[in-house]
């Protein structure tokens, strides 16, 4: 026998990591405190939640993590790994709905490969306004769910999607500051009972009550197996740019209901903003797209444009 066998290594993912020490469940479903240990400190690369990872045990108690295996995907805003579903939240009011938030997070979960799933808040205080953002993203393709924590509308019908569709998945809440995501994951899980906070009165914005992204494993507070749901700060304002490599001519492909059309447009280069024949626009002018969709289209487009404007996807090859 040699004296120094390796360290056992466990299979765990990433709960939740601040300040550097990280919250990791084990297969053996046992939670540890971790910090991390691997090499890949070396290359910049840090865990993430939900990251799937190894650990070792140090003999002082505590945990490292040695190894982050093969990421599907990783978002830096929410700063998530493994996201397979994004639970996109906005109210109906308090704060008023910004589809320009809405947009950008469904291009970031496009262009990551992830699920989206729509998410409208607070139907009691605004209903005609709830069913005005659900038209708009069940007319873009979206599954949408109009809910109200506090009156517990759409809560049972989502409860009911979360086990059917989840199961076995990691899904994340995002969403601006104060729209009630906390909220809404208490009214599926009341026994998560996470913190909730105020939407201020004067900028009537949210204050940024969840600090940090975690994950809450949903077979510790219902009968549900292998499904994670992640809990993440809100944004103010969320920047594309936190894509690195989305460059401008990729931005159509981030709105799947565009994606019909691009074949019948005038010219063949066209960049669906304001040319003559164009196909979208046409769809646009007959409400078979919405308009508020395509003027995000036009604004994120311009964005990464002007961020990047000498890259393209050929650039990138
Ligand atoms: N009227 C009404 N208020 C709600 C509803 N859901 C949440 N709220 C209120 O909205 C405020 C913000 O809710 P939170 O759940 O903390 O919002 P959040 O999205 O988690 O906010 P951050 O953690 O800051 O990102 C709280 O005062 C909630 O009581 C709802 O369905 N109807
Ligand atoms: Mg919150
Ligand atoms: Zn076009």
């Amino acid at each position: 026998m040699p004296e120094q066998t390796e360290k056992k290594k466990i299979k765990a993912k990433v709960l939740s990591g601040v300040g550097g020490l990280y919250r990791v469940l084990t297969e053996n479903g046992e939670t540890l405190e971790c910090r991390a240990r691997g090499s890949f400190r070396h290359s910049g690369i840090s865990p993430y939640p939900g990251d799937n990872v190894l650990v070792t045990e140090e003999g002082t108690g505590m945990c490292a993590i040695c190894e982050i295996l093969d990421r599907k995907n990783i978002f830096e805003r929410p700063p998530a790994a493994n996201i397979d579903k994004l639970f996109i939240t906005v109210a109906a009011a308090s704060p008023s709905p910004a589809y320009i938030t809405v947009d950008k997070l469904l291009c970031a979960a496009e262009y990551y490969g992830a699920e989206s799933v729509i998410l409208v808040t607070k139907s009691d205080l605004d209903r005609e306004k709830a069913r005005e953002i659900e038209d708009i993203y069940l007319k873009s393709g979206y599954t949408v769910f109009v809910t109200s924590s506090l009156k517990g509308e759409g809560v049972e019908e989502l409860k009911r999607f979360v086990y059917d569709e989840i199961r076995g998945c990691t899904a994340a809440f995002a969403g601006e500051s104060g729209v009630g995501k906390s909220s809404l994951m208490n009214a599926l899980f009341p026994d998560l009972k996470l913190q909730t906070g105020e939407v201020s009165r004067k900028i009537a914005r949210g204050r940024h009550t969840t600090r940090a992204v975690t994950l809450y494993p949903l077979d510790s507070v219902s009968a549900f197996t292998g499904a994670f749901l992640a809990d993440t700060p809100g944004f103010g304002i969320f920047e594309l740019s936190s894509i690195d490599k989305l460059v401008y001519d990729e931005v159509p492909e981030l709105f799947p209901e565009f994606s019909r059309y691009f074949n019948t447009c005038k010219y063949r280069k066209c960049t669906h903003l304001r040319e003559e024949g164009c196909e979208v626009l046409s769809a646009v002018a007959k409400g078979d797209i919405a308009v508020e969709r395509h003027d995000s289209y036009v604004k994120i487009y311009e964005e990464i444009k002007a961020l990047r404007p000498w890259q393209t996807k050929k650039t990138q090859k």
